[in-house]
């Protein structure tokens, strides 16, 4: 059975790690490593452990980049070491990056943090089970959380 690691932040104010591992265990069947770190700069590292040291076959990197300048620094910052940690392990870490500014209130913000956690989710069972599906979804503007883009009409 694969295992799945989710890592998620306190940063974050929703619980983004019990909502990715709602949406799992509602759709396959999996073993399920979680650990809860205190930022989205702590993600790399923790996400690397789970591959190398938990046998994870995928993760999930779950966080909340505030609104400030230094927050967006931080995003960029956590996003290089996350890419690293992919390519130091051949093994993908799904990146789930809601910036608390995407949201246009505190609800708004909350509906977000759900469906783009649970929308990516989806993703990562499909990278996990199905590529094939993902070929499929090929060019149809996919997005995460807010309506998808679509494809191109010509
Ligand atoms: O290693 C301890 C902290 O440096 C680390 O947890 C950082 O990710 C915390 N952090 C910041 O220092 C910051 O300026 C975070 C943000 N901004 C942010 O926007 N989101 C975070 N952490 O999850
Ligand atoms: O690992 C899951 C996602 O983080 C990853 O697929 C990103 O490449 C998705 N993504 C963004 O998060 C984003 O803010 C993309 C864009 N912007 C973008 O402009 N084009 C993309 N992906 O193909
Ligand atoms: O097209 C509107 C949004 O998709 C665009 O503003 C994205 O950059 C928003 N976004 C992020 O900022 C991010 O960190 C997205 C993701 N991650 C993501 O994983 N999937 C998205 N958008 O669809």
């Amino acid at each position: 059975m694969p295992t799945i690691g989710i890592a998620d932040t306190t940063f974050a104010r929703c619980n983004m790690g019990r909502a990715a591992i709602d949406e799992i265990q509602k759709n396959v069947s999996v073993k399920i490593k979680r650990v809860t770190v205190p930022g989205i700069k702590d993600l790399p590292v923790a996400a690397k452990k789970l591959i190398e040291e938990g046998g994870c076959d995928i993760v999930m990197a779950l966080g909340m980049p505030g609104a400030k300048q230094q927050d967006k620094m931080c995003a960029h910052e956590a996003s290089q070491g996350l890419i690293m940690a992919q390519l130091m392990t051949n093994t993908h870490i799904i990146e789930v990056f809601v910036h608390e500014d995407e949201g246009k209130d505190e609800k708004e913000l909350a509906f977000l943090m759900d469906r783009r956690t649970r929308e990516h989710a989806l993703n990562v069972i499909k990278l996990l089970f199905k590529p094939e599906n993902l070929i499929r979804e090929a060019g149809t503007g996919q997005r995460q959380g807010f309506e998808d883009a679509g494809p191109l009409r010509i």
